[in-house]
């Protein structure tokens, strides 16, 4: 009772001091940062084709950023460092004499564009790339370039989990978010997966967490195995999470009697044993490249940046 006390005095305070309206949707995924007038960003440095960048920004809730205006050219290109341009979401991708962006404002509406090159619009569907000094090409969408991710300030209700995917549910009980898979993926599949979503594959760090964890995938898949967040690494395989701790360090270790065995020497991957008789959180290795279903994790710490912290760190 007190505590609450505490933080909803605290929370008035910091609403009044920041002039920020807490009432207001002013926080989103911890991996974004606010950019006023522009909305929230994430830069992308990792190339991809401009189809891999547009699901990529979807799966984080997020739309393809393009330079609508002069502000937001100007934020966006300032990710850049290199020379390489990045992608924008403008694209005749639909018609080949329309170029939009992903928003669905066309080129008219548009400021100031400096195109390198006037874009082909006989028939080549093309992506358009901007450089750091804000000119703009339309090249194959196939290319591969880094690319920005935007979400508009305040758009949609974000969850407890600070995600606007509904699928990821608040545990009480560890404080974490969790969704299980749908479908079975590699670990790597897999891990990328979850990063997408702005979480890890699950690394269980309590005996609470192993037996929620446990219960959560068998409700889905009653039977096999569900992958989670370490790898052995090195000739003396040691276990280490996706955040770069011992498994003894990240608080769990319960593994199957006999297990991780390195069956073949070819089982790097962690996992948890979901069907049979077995206790909940039974831990085994397996091949990585082997397909199975697996957990995503949001962690407490890493669900939402706010308003006021994001700014804090520019
Ligand atoms: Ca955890
Ligand atoms: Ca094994």
């Amino acid at each position: 009772m007190n505590r609450c006390l505490y933080s909803c005095v605290l929370l008035i305070i910091l609403c009044k001091v920041t002039f920020i309206s807490c009432l207001n949707q002013n926080n989103f995924r911890y991996d974004y940062t606010f950019h006023k007038d522009v909305g929230w960003l994430k830069f992308h440095r990792m190339p991809t084709s401009w189809e891999e960048a547009v699901l990529r920004c979807h799966g984080e809730g997020a739309i393809l950023a393009s330079p609508l205006d002069e502000n937001m050219a100007e934020v966006i290109s300032n990710f850049l460092v290199k020379r390489e341009p990045m992608f924008t979401g403008i694209s005749n991708i639909y018609a080949a004499d329309e170029y939009q962006s992903m928003e669905g404002t066309p080129l008219s509406r548009i400021e100031k564009l400096n195109w390198a090159s006037e874009p082909d619009v006989q028939g080549a569907r093309t992506c358009v790339v901007m450089d750091r000094y804000r000119e703009v090409t339309a090249v194959p969408c196939s290319e591969r370039h880094s690319f920005v991710c935007r979400r508009e300030e305040g758009v949609e209700k974000l969850n407890d989990c600070g995600t606007a995917d509904l699928e990821y549910v608040l545990n009480n009980r560890t404080g974490s978010c969790y969704k299980p898979s749908h479908q079975r993926l590699t670990w790597s599949e897999a891990y990328k997966r979850c990063v997408t979503d702005g979480g890890h594959l699950a690394v269980i760090n309590s005996d609470v967490e192993a037996e929620d964890l446990w219960m959560l995938i068998r409700e889905q898949r009653p039977k096999g195995t569900a992958l989670l967040g370490m790898r052995a690494w090195g000739e003396h395989r040691a276990w280490i999470t996706v955040h770069g701790q011992s498994m003894n360090d990240a608080g769990y270790s319960g593994w199957y009697p006999g297990e991780p065995n390195n069956f073949k020497d070819n089982e790097a991957c962690g996992s948890m044993y979901v069907g049979g008789k077995l206790e909940a959180g039974i831990l085994n290795d397996v091949p990585c490249t082997e397909k199975h279903h697996y957990i995503c994790e949001i962690d407490s710490e890493r669900k939402i940046t706010s308003l006021e912290s994001s700014q804090n760190k520019k």
